[in-house]
C-alpha cells in the first residue's frame, strides 16, 4: 500500500478515463452538410483491391467517382479487408474528382477534410498532402491498443485548403485531387479512410479542429491524478 497503491490507482483512472478517446471515432464536417451543392463524401472500410479502390461506405459526388490505390508492389488485403504491407512501408493515393468552376471568375477554392485510420505501424503523419499541399490542421480522433503484436489503432483528420490555382487550370470540367500518404514502416494495415470536400467562390470554410486542445486534456488528467494520490495519503 502506500505510494505505489495510490500510483496504481491513478494508473486504473487514467485506463477508465481511456475509453472516452479511444471510442472516438470519424466525424462529419461541422461547417457544411453531407450532400449539399458544392460538396462531396467518399468513404472506405472494406476494401476489396489494393488497386483502383472505389468507397464502399459513402459516394456521394457528383463529378466522378474516387478511387484509391497502394502504390509499393507486395500489400494485400487482409481477411477483415485491410490493406497490409508486411516487407515494406506501404504508400497510397487517392484520387477525388472535383468540379473545376471557372465562372464568374477562377477563383473557387476547396476545403477539404481527411480522415484515416491505420493498425500497427503508423503513418507518417507528414507525408499526408492533398494536391502538393500539406494539412492546415490535424487532430488524433482516437487510439485503441490491439492485442499482441498489433501495435495501436489510431485515427487521424487532417484539414486542408486547396487554393484554386493548385488544382483548377481554368478549363471548366472535372480535375483531380489527389491525396498521397505512407507508412513510417512496414505492417501498417489501411483500416478505413473519409475525404470530404466543399468548394466555395470566395475563401475556404473555417471548420473547427474536432478534439478538444491538448492542454485542458493534460489539466483534466493531472487532476485526476493528484485528487486521488492526495485522498489515499
Ligand atoms: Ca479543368
Ligand atoms: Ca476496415
Amino acid at each position: 500500500m502506500g505510494p505505489k497503491f495510490s500510483t496504481r490507482l491513478a494508473l486504473g483512472m487514467i485506463a477508465c478515463f481511456a475509453p472516452l478517446s479511444a471510442s472516438a471515432a470519424f466525424v462529419s464536417p461541422t461547417s457544411w452538410s453531407r450532400g449539399i451543392g458544392g460538396t462531396t463524401y467518399q468513404e472506405w472500410d472494406v476494401f476489396s483491391t489494393n488497386s483502383g479502390a472505389t468507397p464502399d461506405v459513402g459516394n456521394v459526388n457528383g463529378n466522378g467517382t474516387a478511387s484509391l490505390t497502394e502504390t509499393v508492389s507486395g500489400s494485400f488485403i487482409t481477411s477483415g479487408g485491410n490493406i497490409y504491407h508486411a516487407g515494406a512501408a506501404s504508400s497510397f493515393t487517392v484520387t477525388t474528382p472535383e468540379a473545376d468552376v471557372t465562372a464568374p471568375a477562377p477563383d473557387h477554392n476547396v476545403t477539404a477534410i481527411v480522415q484515416i485510420r491505420s493498425q500497427g505501424t503508423e503513418l507518417d503523419y507528414s507525408s499526408v498532402l492533398l494536391n502538393g499541399i500539406a494539412a492546415v490542421d490535424t487532430a488524433e480522433l482516437g487510439r485503441i491498443a490491439l492485442g499482441g503484436f498489433g501495435g495501436e489503432l489510431v485515427d487521424s483528420w487532417f484539414l486542408f485548403n486547396i487554393p484554386y490555382a493548385a488544382f483548377g487550370d481554368g478549363i471548366p470540367g472535372v480535375e483531380d485531387l489527389t491525396l498521397t500518404f505512407n507508412a513510417t514502416g512496414a505492417h501498417m494495415s489501411l483500416d478505413r479512410l473519409s475525404i470530404d470536400t466543399a468548394i466555395q467562390p470566395f475563401g475556404f470554410y473555417a471548420e473547427p479542429n474536432p478534439v478538444p486542445e491538448p492542454a485542458s486534456l493534460a489539466l483534466l488528467g493531472l487532476g485526476a491524478i493528484t485528487m486521488l494520490t492526495r485522498r489515499r495519503a
